[in-house]
């Protein structure tokens, strides 16, 4: 072969290392997408970006050309200039060995950047975006190195050959990747239509008067599902339509109960709709031990389903039981006190949140709600086991990794307003927040600004304890900095210490402080 052409022909398979590595890595981060379930993939992001940046009479003339095409177009258009670009950094690579890695550096950076910039992004979004990046610079090492090994502008037969095994061995990876991607993704849209379809007899519940405070920033009183916090360990969220869930309820009980979804349906309905009437609906607010103080791993919703305690009544627990070992379909476990099960709470079958069907990340199709627990020894998402028992028997997923083993929620107060570092203005200014003892409830919140003497804030309603309060005040403020700290009392008479722990083992202690300045 004369040079030229041995040159052209290796620019070539260079141009074609640098697409399939530009398809891999979008390939490889688009399956961690539907794997993991994020809200957000890089390439949607980025077309979301580009399509935010258009300017609108460039949009227009598109749209009234393309017509509804407009996203597949964008969404392909996208991806073209992607390859493209990573065809020529494929070619540059004979000159410019660092040029890829560099391209693909800044192309991940826009990638993180676009999901970030969407504000219903979760953690699996910028985890999908490294997956691309990690994919692209090995793909690209592997299939350049023979291509580029000794400098030389003719490539040996052996160099060929290896080169065609690595382009068909990387093609083979990128199509299984594609196929285990796209079989999470079914089985996710398979769940989305059914959970479509399903009509409950539940209520969305209003916000009950007066629980508002009215101080705007304060965290809403009900939290929207699409804001409530996420907390769990499944990688990708488990799949299950109503007609394949069942929960089994064995261990120490006189009988052993197999539920299905519509048996629960069924003590929902009123007795005119051929139900058992048992439907219970109610405000419970539910947050993590894992919330440091100031934090916001904490929702308030209103939660549909069946009461628990009914259910075990109907299996028959025996004598010397005082634990309940519930079990996701994902495998994770929690232990609960039996007697918050039993008692007088509302703690529940949840079939439903504000009014609509469990979204999955929350544990559709059922998950257990217990009002005053923390969620690590409570709040099983995809329960699908629950196991009447002691807690001698019991190892639960988080008790295994130091936390408690019983977690009930301490009473806890934020400042929402202002914010940490806030500037505010001079004079009276309106401050408010949250308080939470959940189960016990809120007896009084109090607020002291820069060390002085404690003041009572007012408290919003609340239909009973299991909800957190919003507390309101006012303030005279000064020009300069000042430290505003709250505290919290619950109906136990307990208050607030002012001792700082850590959030592991059983949930973090100490007054919410913040600093911010008026001028
Ligand atoms: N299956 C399963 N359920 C789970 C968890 C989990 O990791 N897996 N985490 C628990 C924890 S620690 C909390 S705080 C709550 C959070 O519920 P949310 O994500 O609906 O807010 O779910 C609980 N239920
Ligand atoms: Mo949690």
């Amino acid at each position: 072969m004369g040079d030229d052409r041995a040159v052209k022909s290796t620019r070539r398979s260079l141009a074609l290392a640098g697409i399939l590595t530009g398809i891999a890595g979008l390939v490889t981060s688009q399956a961690t997408v539907w794997i993991v379930q994020a809200r957000n993939g890089p390439v949607e992001a980025v077309a979301a970006l580009v399509r935010d940046y258009t300017p609108d009479d460039l949009a227009h003339w598109l749209i009234e050309r393309v017509g509804h095409a407009d996203k597949p177009l964008l969404l392909s258009g996208t991806a073209a200039i992607l390859l493209a670009l990573c065809a020529w950094a494929g070619v540059e690579a004979r000159t410019r060995p660092l040029l890829p890695d560099l391209l693909y550096f800044v192309l991940a950076a826009l990638g993180l950047g676009a999901v970030l910039r969407l504000d219903d992004s979760t953690v699996g979004s910028s985890f999908a975006v490294m997956v691309g990046l990690v994919t692209w610079i090995v793909v690209h090492r592997v299939l350049t190195a023979p291509l580029v090994a000794d400098g030389e502008p003719s490539l040996s037969d052996e160099a060929r050959r290896t080169f065609l095994r690595r382009v068909g061995g990387t093609a083979a990876a990128v199509a299984a990747a594609g196929v285990v991607g796209g079989f999470s993704s079914r089985s996710r849209r398979r769940v989305e239509q059914a959970r479509d379809l399903l009509r409950l007899p539940v209520h969305r519940g209003a916000v009950p008067a007066g629980a508002g405070v009215g101080v705007s920033g304060v965290a809403s009183w009900r939290t929207s599902n699409d804001r409530f916090y996420l907390i769990d360990t499944a990688f990708s969220k488990p799949t299950i339509t109503p007609s394949e869930w069942r929960l089994r309820i064995h261990g120490m009980v006189e009988r052993e109960l197999n539920l299905t979804y519509n048996d629960l349906v069924d003590r929902m309905l009123p007795p005119d709709r051929g139900g058992r009437g048992k439907l219970l609906e109610d405000w419970i607010t539910l947050c993590c031990v894992s919330n440091e103080v100031g934090g916001d791993l904490i929702g308030n919703a209103f939660w549909s389903g069946v009461k628990i305690s009914d259910v075990l009544a109907e299996a028959g627990v025996k004598p010397g039981a005082n634990a309940v070992l519930q079990t996701s379909d994902d495998g994770w476990t929690c232990g609960t006190p039996l007697e918050a099960l039993t008692g007088d709470r509302n703690a529940m079958l949840a079939l439903a949140m504000n009014g609509k069907p469990l979204p999955i990340e929350h544990g559709f199709p059922v998950r257990m709600v217990v009002p005053g627990l923390y969620g690590f020894v409570s709040a099983t998402k995809w329960l699908v086991d629950l196991e009447v028992t002691t807690f001698d028997e019991v190892d639960a997923y988080w008790t295994q990794r130091g936390w408690a083993e019983k977690g009930p929620v301490l009473a806890q107060s934020r400042i929402d307003v202002p914010r940490e570092g806030a500037k505010t203005a001079t004079g009276r200014v309106s401050i408010g927040g949250s308080a939470w003892a959940q189960h016990l409830g809120i007896r009084e919140v109090e607020y002291q600004l820069d060390g002085g003497a404690w003041q009572r804030a007012r408290l919003g309603a609340a239909p009973d304890t299991d909800t957190w309060v919003q507390w309101a005040g006012d303030i005279d403020v000064d020009e300069g900095r000042h430290t505003l700290v709250v505290r919290a009392t619950d109906k136990s008479g307990y208050t607030q210490t002012s001792v700082r722990t850590d959030v592991i083992p059983s949930g973090a202690t100490g007054w919410h402080t913040i600093e911010f300045e008026s001028r």
